[in-house]
């Protein structure tokens, strides 16, 4: 897979722009702006993009796999993310399934989107928000507690380019391994080693429902594996999110 960078200054949301550039674009584009004023969450939620101070970027992908593996490639990213933190010795964690977490605090979300063309392709499209060099007074008071900076943690300005460079260059590593081969192991296990969630309880949030259970793996798909009441059961990250029992995360 060759990247193809396309800069922006500003725009709406680099997912929402990626979706607009399919089918025209190949796998390996890689759409990047300096600022979002529509950065999107997942479920609806808002991705606070400061102009200048983060990496906001999506990627298009043709995985060419089945859709019970398609949400695997958020897991894909986020290890991308944590070994690219690592060789910057800025060690995290990994919240299923999209959060990467320093001290603590959020530093990074993933959005997976999945996009079928009117002649029947499909293409994923993983959108990667990371906080590299804001200020907490950059934050919005509402984000001060679950929020940081790689800036902020480290206590000095860090090299954007470089970062992207290296988060692009883990997540191809990864990715052709699961593209090519259809193996996500080493994803799989670089998110089990970092995982602020398998051993402990957590409350699951579907809509309005809330569950209690203790998660006890993640599967071969990138999917939660929960105790219940009930009996275990594999969740896919489409519609969940999770808290654990014991603080924000
Ligand atoms: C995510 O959603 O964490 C996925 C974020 C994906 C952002 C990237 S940026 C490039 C691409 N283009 C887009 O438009 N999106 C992707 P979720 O798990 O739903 O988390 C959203 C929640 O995180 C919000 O409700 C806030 O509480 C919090 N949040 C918002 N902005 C944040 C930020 N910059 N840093 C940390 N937390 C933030």
């Amino acid at each position: 897979m060759k990247y193809n960078i396309i800069r922006y200054n500003t725009i709406d949301s680099t997912n929402k722009e990626a979706k607009r550039q399919i089918p025209s674009r190949q796998e390996g584009t890689v759409i990047i702006s300096e600022e979002q004023t529509q950065g999107k969450g997942r479920l609806g939620r808002n991705w606070a993009s400061t102009k200048g101070k983060g990496i906001w970027m999506s990627i298009i992908l043709e995985p060419e796999t089945s859709m019970d593996y398609m949400m695997g490639i958020t897991s894909i990213g986020a290890a991308a993310v944590n070994m690219a933190l690592g060789d910057m010795d800025i060690p995290s964690k990994i919240k299923w399934p999209n959060d990467i977490i320093v001290d603590g605090k959020k530093v990074c979300g993933i959005l997976t989107e999945v996009v079928q063309t009117l002649n029947g392709c499909f293409y994923a499209i993983i959108g990667i928000g990371i906080n590299v060099n804001q200020d907490i007074v950059d934050f919005s008071k509402e984000l001060h507690f679950k929020a940081s900076s790689l800036k902020i943690i480290k206590g000095y300005d860090i090299d954007r380019e470089l970062l992207l460079m290296n988060v692009l260059s883990r997540f191809r590593e990864l990715y052709m391994k699961f593209k090519l081969e259809g193996d996500m192991s080493k994803s799989l296990k670089i998110c089990r080693e970092n995982s602020m969630v398998i051993g402990k309880e957590i409350n699951l949030i579907i809509g309005k429902r809330i569950r209690r259970g203790k998660v006890l793996d993640l599967n071969m798909k990138g999917e939660l594996v929960v105790e219940f009441d009930t009996g275990i059961e594999e969740i896919s990250s489409g519609e969940v999110s999770i808290r654990a029992i014991d603080g924000y995360i």
